[in-house]
Parts: C-alpha cells; sequence; structure tokens
C-alpha cells in the first residue's frame, strides 16, 4: 500500500457559490447560457460513463486505442517523474499511461469531484506498491496550486475537454498550464478532431437518449442545488455543428412558453416556445490549429499520434 494524500484547494463552499455564480450570469444572458461543468453530479457522471461506452460515442475509445498504442512512445519522450492528470475522473484511461511510465514517483489527479478522487486514488495506491499518490480537488480552469513533487512532470488532459472551453478560455487555460511547466516538462493533449457532421451530431445525439439524459441532469442539479422548479420535460435536447466555429452545441429547448422559478437566486426565468438554453460547447480540431494555439501558449509541438481512423489525436508539447 503506497502513499494517498489529498488536498482540498477549493474551498467546501466553492462549488455553491460558483454554481450561484454561473446559473445567475447563464440565465439572465442572452442567448441563456450554463457551463458544462455542472453536469456532473453523481449522476451526471454516472450517465457520463454509459455515453463512453454508446456505439456512436467514439472519443473515449478513439483516444483508448491511442494511449494503448502510444504509452510506451509518451513514456520515453517525457521521461516523467510526475503526472498530473487534470480531470481525472475515474482514471480508467490513465493506468496505461501508469504502466509505461516505469520511473514515475508522484500521480497527481485533479478534479473538482473529491468523491472520485478518493475511490480512485485509493484503489491506485492499493495496486501500486512505491507510487506517491497525491490527489488534489481544485478547478483546474481557475489558478492551480501543485505539490512541490520531483520533474520532469508530464501533466495529462484527455478525453477531449479542452473542446469545452471557448477560444478566449482555450488561451488563458493553456497559459497557466504553460506557467506550472519547467524546462523539460511536458503537456499531453487529447483533442477530438473535425470530421463528417453526420458522425459528430450522432456522437451527442445517440438513439437510446442516454445524452439527452446527461443534457437535461444539469437541470436536475440546479433544482436539487438552487431550489428551481425546471421541468426536465419541458425541454427538448438538441445537438447541431456549428460550422463555422466548428463545435458541436448542445441545447435544451424549450417546449413551450414558461417560467422557471429559481428561489436561491430570487430569480423567474422566462422561456419562449422554442428559446434554446446553451449547456455545451465541444470544440473540434485540425492539427494546424491544435500546433498555433499550444505555440501562442509557448508550448513546442513535438508529437502526434491518432487512432486508426483520424478520428481523435494525441499531442505532447514541451515547454
Ligand atoms: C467529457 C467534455 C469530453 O465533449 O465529448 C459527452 C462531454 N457531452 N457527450 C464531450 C460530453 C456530451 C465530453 N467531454
Amino acid at each position: 500500500m503506497s502513499p494517498f494524500r489529498l488536498t482540498r484547494t477549493l474551498p467546501e463552499d466553492a462549488t455553491d457559490s460558483a454554481l450561484r455564480a454561473d446559473v445567475l450570469q447563464g440565465l439572465t444572458g442572452n442567448p441563456r447560457t450554463l457551463p458544462p461543468k455542472w453536469f456532473y453530479d453523481a449522476r451526471g457522471s454516472e450517465l457520463f460513463e454509459e455515453i463512453t461506452g454508446l456505439p456512436e460515442y467514439y472519443p473515449t475509445r478513439a483516444e483508448r486505442e491511442i494511449l494503448l498504442a502510444r504509452s510506451r512512445e509518451i513514456a520515453e519522450a517525457s521521461g516523467a517523474r510526475t503526472l498530473i492528470e487534470l480531470g481525472s475522473g475515474s482514471s480508467e484511461k490513465t493506468r496505461h499511461l501508469l504502466d509505461a511510465l516505469t520511473g514515475l514517483h508522484t500521480y497527481v489527479p485533479v478534479d473538482v469531484s473529491e468523491s472520485a478522487l478518493t475511490l480512485a486514488g485509493r484503489a491506485l495506491a492499493a495496486e501500486r506498491p512505491g507510487l506517491n499518490v497525491h490527489a488534489l480537488v481544485d478547478d483546474f480552469t481557475d489558478h492551480m496550486t501543485l505539490p512541490g513533487t520531483p520533474g520532469p512532470r508530464l501533466v495529462a488532459f484527455l478525453g477531449g475537454t479542452i473542446g469545452n472551453l471557448l477560444p478566449a478560455e482555450r488561451t488563458a487555460f493553456l497559459a497557466s498550464v504553460r506557467a506550472m511547466l519547467a524546462p523539460g516538462d511536458a503537456l499531453l493533449l487529447g483533442t477530438d478532431l473535425v470530421k463528417d457532421e453526420k458522425v459528430l451530431v450522432r456522437a451527442y445525439d445517440d438513439a437510446a437518449g442516454v445524452t439527452a439524459a446527461f443534457n437535461k441532469n444539469v437541470l436536475t442539479v440546479i433544482n436539487r442545488e438552487l431550489g428551481a422548479d425546471f421541468d426536465p420535460a419541458a425541454f427538448d435536447h438538441v445537438a447541431v455543428w456549428d460550422a463555422e466555429h466548428e463545435w458541436i452545441e448542445m441545447r435544451l429547448r424549450s417546449r413551450d412558453r414558461q417560467t422557471v422559478k429559481i428561489p436561491a437566486l430570487n430569480l423567474a426565468v422566462d422561456f419562449g416556445a422554442g428559446e434554446n438554453l446553451r449547456t455545451e460547447v465541444s470544440a473540434k480540431f485540425r492539427k494546424e490549429r491544435v500546433r498555433e494555439e499550444l505555440d501562442a501558449a509557448g508550448l513546442e509541438s513535438a508529437r502526434w499520434w491518432t487512432d486508426e481512423k483520424g478520428r481523435f489525436a494525441l499531442s505532447l508539447s514541451v515547454a
């Protein structure tokens, strides 16, 4: 049994005040929006796990294929003694990387979900004698404080979650990652790639309706946390491809005119019939754009791998 430590940088009530601020800002704006991070309560995380196994949702399988084939190369290129994983969740895909990183001293999973970190972190520490697991409860889109661990460091941001950030947020995020790195450290980034529109839309609007349930779950979160009276059945799940921005947009479309009350915010929100609430942007990338954005952040692209079908990419860039 190796050491397992958990540090909470995020104050206990940060989640609550951030949710209030996000809901207030997002539902009073035009168009109405909600940030995707609020999908992931226990039920939402369960639904996302289910999504990753759907026939239409290829990104998880494509990324796993790359990790399986390339973990050794990634390990050799980075020589990492510390692996920091942003948005680690269940740490499931990371196992291939952990197996390949033979000189690894410390694994730092970072997530806003303390329960996911404790579960995954304890299991890993038990399985891997000699590996220090130092979990961090933190919001990696804010400024992060990392424990002092030996370099070289490898920061992994997998799953294509960078696509949830809007372009300006992405620029700020990459700059903050760059600021955590010393010369010789590296970033391993997972990005979903631009492809046929039908394939993309199906991945976000599956036949079994799991993504629809995942999308509507954010309303349940707001009902529970802020005492709101959203009726999930009064909204339709919508997934559209925005060709100009090259992103998938998930929306909840109000079926009829309705007013939703949010007592904790002293707010009543009117929705017109057919009015959209944007709940997620999932940007898709091209190789040149990934390279440009990394470059602009002061990260030099070193390697680029895709799955056999060219649907998803992992890139390794160095500080
Ligand atoms: C977890 C952000 C990578 O954007 O594909 C899955 C979330 N949303 N189906 C994605 C998601 C709808 C997913 N990420």
